[in-house]
């Protein structure tokens, strides 16, 4: 895992959140069940050619949104574009950024411990990038029962699930509310950027 403290500049921060706001037009938000029909503590949608989906069958990527049953906004070319970047500075040269999911948290949000194994290639990294509150990110090792330290995921920092860590579970203990003013309603964004095939 890389750790990129501060790699998005308070107008860089802007501008993506800019782009973001313009996909739920497209493909709304969602507040997924888990396959036990359990609630996530935060809404989810994607864009790009696949986006992540989760209901009462079970985890999956989707070419279509599921309620709207249309294609997923376009990737902005601005997320492709850094993510290319960033594959290709960890010597991942064939990076094809394909599904951007875009997971939104109001202050009282959090994303219980996990594997992102939905993927059917698990090779390529995962690039993940953080906006508004700051959030306490959890993550351990390979096992479930690995023991987890905790990050403090800042508004433009960007972390890099690659190689060993890609398997690594890990989730969004708490958001700390009010620590930052980009999203005029508080809570945090992030967008995950994946290879999915
Ligand atoms: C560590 N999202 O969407 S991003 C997810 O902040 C997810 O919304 C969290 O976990 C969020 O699946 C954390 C950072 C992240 C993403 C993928 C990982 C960390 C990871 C994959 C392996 C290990
Ligand atoms: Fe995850």
């Amino acid at each position: 895992m890389l750790h990129l403290k501060q790699y998005l500049n308070t107008s860089q921060q802007k501008r993506f959140l800019e782009l973001a706001r313009q996909i739920p037009l497209i493909s709304p938000l969602f507040q997924p069940v888990m396959p036990n029909g359990k609630q996530f503590n935060c809404q989810m949608t994607s864009c790009g050619d696949f986006g992540w989906i989760s209901d009462r069958n079970g985890y999956r990527y989707d070419r279509l949104h599921p309620f709207t049953h249309r294609p997923f906004a376009p990737m902005p070319k601005e997320f492709r574009d850094l993510a290319i970047k960033i594959a290709n500075s960890i010597g991942e040269f064939d990076y094809k950024p394909q599904s951007c999911l875009i997971n939104y948290y109001p202050i009282s949000g959090r994303l219980g411990i996990h594997q992102d194994n939905t993927e059917k290639n698990l090779l390529p990294a995962i690039i993940s990038i953080s906006l508004g509150d700051d959030a306490i990110f959890a993550i351990g090792g390979n096992k479930y029962s690995d023991r987890i330290h905790e990050i403090l995921l800042k508004s433009g920092d960007i972390i890099v699930l690659h190689g060993n860590s890609r398997l690594f579970f890990h989730g969004i203990k708490r958001i700390v509310p009010f620590t930052s003013n980009l999203l005029k309603n508080g809570g945090r964004l992030n967008f995950t950027i994946r290879q999915v095939i």
